[in-house]
């Protein structure tokens, strides 16, 4: 049931500006989201980041200006996907890679104010405990082209962070 998986680093598919990282013994990579539908209210966002400190680090929230950031989880349990609020935030453990995406650890976002538009990267910034916080620019990617159904396991989402999704497979394992 490990939701969050440990993998040592893959390609890097986005990096940020060399400067942004140089301080912090972080990085970050591959950081999008799916575009949204017009109506959608809320979203979800990836990312992978790797400590390369020799210190434990953890991302405590995520915030933005077009919409409120939460840091979820997926837990299935009986055919059921239910997102869970991460309220002690996401640990990295150093020299650990820890990848957020779909079925697993994710970021949401609540009460969008605009759509996810593919072209139009948004900024996104991270809250490290110890680094602080983090400017990242999460690409948008264009939805669907490996069954990316975060939109529909999102409707149901509610206020207080919980949410059932009821198409009974949230897994969605390449
Ligand atoms: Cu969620």
């Amino acid at each position: 049931m490990p939701a969050i998986r440990l993998r040592t680093a893959i390609a890097a598919l986005i990096l940020l500006p060399a400067a942004a990282l140089a301080e912090v013994p972080l990085t970050v990579t591959d950081a999008h989201v799916p575009a949204s539908l017009p109506m959608a209210r809320a979203g979800t966002g990836y990312m992978t980041i790797t400590n390369t400190g020799d210190t434990p680090e953890r991302l405590m929230a995520v915030e933005a200006e077009f919409a409120r950031g939460m840091l979820h989880e997926t837990e299935v349990e009986d055919g059921i996907a239910r997102m869970i609020h991460m309220e002690r935030g996401l640990e990295i453990a150093p020299g650990e890679t820890v990848m957020l995406e779909q079925g697993g650890a994710h970021i949401m976002f609540m009460g969008l104010t605009a759509p996810f538009r593919p072209g139009h990267p948004v900024p996104v910034t991270l809250i490290f405990e110890n680094a602080g916080p983090l400017e990242v620019e999460f690409a948008v990617r264009p939805q669907g082209s490996h069954g990316d159904h975060s939109e529909e396991m999102h409707r149901e989402h509610r206020e207080d962070g919980t949410v059932e999704m009821h198409h009974g497979d949230g897994q969605h394992e390449e």
